[in-house]
């Protein structure tokens, strides 16, 4: 008897999770983006890395970090030994970033009106690249000019476990599965807490490859 095999990437085989809230405006909504969405969204990020490159930001202390990252949309952040921040040019190509494509806008846009931020407008968009092994750890965003504006993050390719802390870094830490596919919205009083990615597990995505992709949409200024 063949072995039996379950697609766990496939948005057809998972039985539907519904959306969750993890806590006060901040909502899961499981299976935002659907294949075809996301190969179309993929298609289009393959053309914009072309433009502004995944690179490794080092930190103002003179670590690497593991994520691989770009930007889209008038503001990309980035980070090296003199500072972090936004800007409104990539230091790679001395140019200003890619413009946000209007799916990506208006997918996030909806994700937020969904969780109940009505005129959302997303300045940045932020790619992070996680190849397995690649983590982020604890953090808060907080370079942002106005809290009131939530984030949303897109999940595309290789499952993470997301790190949702409190208000405080020593506060308790829960683990939140995250797929393909897969939307958050984090505003209001969830704006500032510290958050993180686990140390990506080994696989391969049919779409991705070796690869998860987040995209996280913000109001920069
Ligand atoms: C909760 N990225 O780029 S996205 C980041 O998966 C970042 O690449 C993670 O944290 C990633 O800064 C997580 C989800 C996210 C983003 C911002 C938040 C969750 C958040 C800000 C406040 C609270
Ligand atoms: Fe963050």
């Amino acid at each position: 008897m063949p072995a039996m095999t379950f697609d766990l990437f496939s948005d057809t085989e998972l039985p539907p999770r519904p959306p969750q809230q993890i806590a006060d405006s901040a909502w899961l909504l499981p299976g935002f983006v659907d294949t075809r969405r996301a190969e179309a969204i993929v298609a289009l990020l393959r053309r914009l890395v072309r433009q502004a490159p995944l690179r490794r930001l080092q930190t103002r202390g003179g670590h690497w970090m593991s994520v691989e990252t770009a930007s889209c949309g008038r503001y990309g952040w980035i980070s090296d030994r003199a500072g972090y921040g936004y800007s409104e040019r990539d230091p790679v190509s001395g140019q200003p970033w890619p413009e946000m494509p209007p799916l990506l806008r208006q997918l996030a846009q909806d994700g937020a009106r969904q969780a109940g931020f009505a005129d959302f407008a997303p300045d940045c968009c932020l790619i992070n690249g996680y190849r397995p092994g690649a983590k982020m750890g604890l953090h808060q965003d907080r370079d942002e000019r106005d809290f009131s504006q939530p984030i949303v993050s897109l999940s595309l390719g290789l499952p993470a476990i997301f790190l949702w802390g409190g208000l405080q870094r020593s506060d308790p830490v829960r683990r939140i599965g995250l797929m393909h596919g897969d939307l958050m919205v984090w505003g209001g009083p969830s704006r500032l807490v510290y958050h993180g990615v686990a140390p990506l597990r080994p696989g391969r995505h049919p779409l991705l490859g070796e690869w998860r992709l987040n995209l996280t949409f913000r109001r920069a200024r």
